[in-house]
């Protein structure tokens, strides 16, 4: 049986390390691609040495062209500029747009029934712009983001409250913003609301806590924004697709009316398996939950309408 083949575009820190985790869980072949020559084949070198440590027999290619990447069963887009601090996501638009831009058209070209996981920021923005220059179907451009920021929602709930991270369960919906909107009354530790569990007070400290949770590591670093939990949140993805889980994920999704959004990519709950996007999944929302999700999505088009798309 030919092994699956997912190309990660971009081989800095969250394409190098998305790479190494989906080696690391025996999911892949993988083909590592990047302006910069030397880097992703050095990369990928380094990589393959590890396989014998971490037992897959994965193949790992590091390259600088597009040919390498022909007949890619999923592509992820990590390429562009990452935050540094003092800059928000808005400020990479123009920049990244135009890598992302460039990217998909070569993407296309090699890869024409491929399903693309944008990672990039603006995330929403930069899906909505793969989704239009691919002139794929919605179900096969998606972006990352709600598994990313429910990751770290489940990571404070279980610091909070002193539990297993495999007892916590996590909503976020929106935009991956500041304006993103993690839901407690849907967020759970083995099965419990945690708003029966915690006071407001500890609610509220870990969901803005969550909403800044970028923004907290790249004050950290000083250079760059975060990669590890990015990178395995992107690996949670492309395992739902390529073992066809039909798993429930918050991801960016371009959306025809489902949430009374239509024609915008924003954070939601979808069904993810071979096919890709297979359907959004829709909860209910409490007014308050709404009118936030309305304003997110409200920023999101807002930015969105920046760019001449
Ligand atoms: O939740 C999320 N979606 C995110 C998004 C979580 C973490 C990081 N997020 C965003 O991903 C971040 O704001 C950036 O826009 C991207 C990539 O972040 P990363 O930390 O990996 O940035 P690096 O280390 O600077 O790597 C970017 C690489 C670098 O090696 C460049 O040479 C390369 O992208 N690059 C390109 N590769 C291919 N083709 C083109 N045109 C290109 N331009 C730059």
């Amino acid at each position: 049986m030919a092994r699956n083949k997912i190309t990660v575009v971009g081989a800095g820190h969250v394409g190098a390390t998305t790479a190494l985790a989906i080696v690391t869980n025996g999911l892949a072949d993988v083909v590592l691609t990047d302006i910069v020559e030397g880097m992703p084949q050095g990369k990928a070198l380094d990589m393959m040495q590890a396989t014998p440590l971490i037992g897959h027999d994965a193949k790992i290619t590091g390259t600088n062209s597009y040919v390498d990447t022909q007949g890619s069963d999923i592509v992820v887009i990590t390429a562009g500029l990452a935050r540094r601090p003092g800059m928000s996501r808005d400020d990479l638009l123009f920049k990244n747009a135009e890598i992302i831009g460039g990217v998909v058209e070569e993407i296309v070209k090699y890869s024409p029934d491929t399903i693309i996981i944008v990672v990039t920021n603006p995330l929403d923005i930069m899906a909505y712009l793969a989704y239009k220059k691919s002139g794929f179907p919605r179900e096969r451009v998606l972006g990352m983001a709600g598994v990313l920021d429910s990751a770290r929602f489940r990571t404070f709930i279980a610091m909070e409250l002193g539990v297993s991270v495999d007892n916590t369960h996590a909503f976020v919906l929106g935009g991956h913003g500041d304006s993103m909107v993690p839901l407690p009354r849907y967020s759970t530790v083995a099965g419990v609301p945690i708003t029966e569990l915690m006071s407001e007070e500890q609610i509220n400290r870990i969901v803005q806590r969550t909403r800044q949770g970028g923004a907290e590591i790249v004050n950290l670093l000083g250079t760059g924004s975060a990669y590890f939990a990015p990178a395995w949140s992107v690996t949670q993805m492309v395992e739902a697709i390529l073992a066809d889980k039909k798993e429930i994920l918050p991801c960016a999704a371009y959306l025809e009316g489902e949430y009374g959004v239509e024609g915008a990519f924003v954070g939601v709950p979808v069904m993810l398996g071979a096919g890709g996007m297979e359907k959004v999944f829709e909860i209910q929302l409490t007014d308050d939950e709404r009118t936030a999700f309305d304003d997110s999505v409200a920023e999101v088009k807002e930015l969105t309408a920046k760019l001449d798309i």
